[in-house]
């Protein structure tokens, strides 16, 4: 009996290791990552319609919660007769573990937006579970072996409790800690929903409505926050109360500047839709976004400070280290567009994205610009400083490489006749202008180009196609506003941005 009970505990605490190292390393990888909502959104997805509506009546918006303690309590009896089993045959608590973990993981695949990487955590946690399981269990029976009342027994009981103590403080700390990162976080993201933005003081011109053109496939104009590529260093996200906010402009200066959260707020903002792109996208990649952005321009806060003679890059720095070198004189000209950002969308910028405050630079790629969590600016020298990725290969300079792609149709795909082929075009501060397709190894055929509201955005485009039968590769290039032709010279992202022309190939019905 007592032997049962001590059985039954070590797969409780496997469970509990399991579930609190999964819990602990799904913060960084965000939600589809964490097994126990995954299991509980795939139950509700699951559910028959009746069952939902009777829960939904007993316990109203309290019903995820409940339905996480049902599955909880679920679990912690699996637990035991895992625990039980493992103890009576080796190997059958295993076997149940692993079937636990592979409902986990399937739960977690099968949501929507999961990437592979998303099982990390089910799988470090089943990882853990097995661990604790198995070796409790062999401790246990080395337990029970052993004469009662010899000092062999008494070291073996020993060495059991040592395992199940280790497994439960490990488990506790981890809880804890994780539960307390979950909360700061939850903290900041409550401040972020309430703040309300200021009006800019010049709102950005009307995007036009034929910026968006009707082709299905086609990328938006704008690109929704929740849609928007995310690229940084940071595992977890920095947590930054603006009302702890500063921004220190200092270096080659002759006036250091300190401006705080609500100063900000009170500057004249400028509200402009800005194109980001990452240096590491790839020809016809996707890491690249538009959005609307609110704040402050760079090269006024310069002003205040007034550059020394001499410097030439601002180094901004984020509160979690990183940072970037950005040629001076691009913040300090009038015809390129840098702001200190806190408006993405019509939004406070979103935690992933910078909140509160973040740098956008038109025309630079983001690792040499678009520095978010952004807390200081230091005017120095190339000569002097060098941003994150430099040291790591990549250029110290980054200007955006003239580039284009096709959306639609996807590559691989099989299509009617006649049929639209769209994609967007971009040249950040310098403006699309042209934009030509080709079939196979046709002649340059011009699209038609979408409107835009700034030479800083890309620009959607469309070209008509009256295709022949059978297998087609089409090919995408644009021209700037400066006349110079997208090359076809093929360069990899590293060290300053991937260049060539995008091309997908179809199979195109009928014949
Ligand atoms: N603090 C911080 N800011 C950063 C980065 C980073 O790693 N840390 N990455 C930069 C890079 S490489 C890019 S492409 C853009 C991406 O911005 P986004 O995640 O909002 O799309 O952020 C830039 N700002
Ligand atoms: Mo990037």
């Amino acid at each position: 009996m007592r032997a049962t009970l001590a059985a039954a505990a070590t797969g409780v605490l496997a469970a509990g290791a399991a579930v609190s190292v999964a819990l602990a390393s799904a913060i960084p990888l965000g939600e589809p990552a964490n097994p126990i909502t995954s299991v509980g959104s795939l139950v509700i997805d699951l559910a028959p319609p009746a069952i939902k509506d009777t829960v939904i009546a007993l316990f109203g918006t309290g019903d995820k919660p409940f339905l996480i303690a049902v599955l909880l309590v679920l679990l912690t009896g699996a637990a035991a007769v895992a625990g039980v089993l493992e103890l009576m045959r080796r190997g059958t608590g295993m076997l149940l573990l692993a079937g636990v973990a592979a409902v986990a993981a399937g739960a977690v695949a099968t949501r929507s937006g999961s990437s592979p990487t998303d099982l990390l955590p089910t799988i470090l946690g089943a990882i853990a579970g097995a661990f604790v399981l198995r070796t409790g269990a062999r401790r246990l029976r080395d337990w029970r072996s052993a004469a009662p009342g010899t000092s062999a027994a008494a070291v073996d009981r020993r060495k059991f409790l040592q395992l199940l103590g280790v497994a439960a403080a490990g488990a506790a700390i981890l809880s804890v800690g994780s539960a307390a990162v979950r909360q700061l976080s939850n903290g900041i993201e409550a401040i972020r929903t309430t703040l309300g933005l200021p009006r800019p003081a010049d709102p950005s011109p009307p995007i036009p409505d034929g910026a968006d053109l009707d082709v299905p496939g086609i990328t938006p104009y704008v690109t929704p926050n929740e849609s928007f590529y995310r690229i940084d260093t940071a595992l977890l996200v920095p947590n930054v109360d603006p009302a702890d906010w500063t921004l220190r402009i200092n270096g080659m200066v002759e006036r250091e500047i300190e401006l705080t959260f609500d100063e900000l707020l009170a500057k004249p903002l400028v509200e402009r839709a800005l194109t980001l792109t990452c240096v590491s996208n790839v020809v016809g990649g996707d890491l690249v976004g538009n959005a609307v952005w609110l704040g402050y321009p760079v090269r006024e806060l310069l002003a205040e400070a007034v550059p020394l003679a001499g410097a030439d890059m601002v180094l901004s720095r984020s509160v979690d280290g990183f940072t970037a070198g950005t040629p001076l004189e691009a913040l300090q000209d009038p015809d390129r567009l840098s702001l200190i950002a806190i408006g993405m969308n019509g939004e406070p910028l979103p935690l992933e994205h910078g909140f509160p405050v973040r740098m956008v630079v038109s025309g630079l790629y983001g690792y040499v610009s678009a520095t978010k969590w952004l807390t200081e600016l230091t005017v120095t020298r190339f000569a002097d400083a060098e941003g994150y990725w430099t040291p790591r290969g990549w250029s110290a300079r980054g200007p955006i490489k003239l580039a284009s792609r096709i959306d639609t149709p996807r590559p691989g795909g099989t299509v009617p006749s006649p049929v639209v082929i769209a994609g967007v075009a971009w040249a950040q501060n310098t403006g699309i202008e042209k934009v030509e397709v080709r079939v196979d190894d046709g002649p340059w055929q011009t699209a038609t180009l979408a409107g835009t509201v700034s030479a800083d955005t890309w620009r959607q485009w469309s070209l008509e196609w009256d295709a022949q039968p059978g297998e087609h590769t089409l090919t995408v290039r644009a021209t700037d506003a400066d006349g110079t032709v997208q090359t076809s010279l093929e360069a990899p992202p590293a060290p300053d941005g991937a260049s060539g022309h995008h091309s997908v190939t179809v199979q195109v019905r009928g014949g």
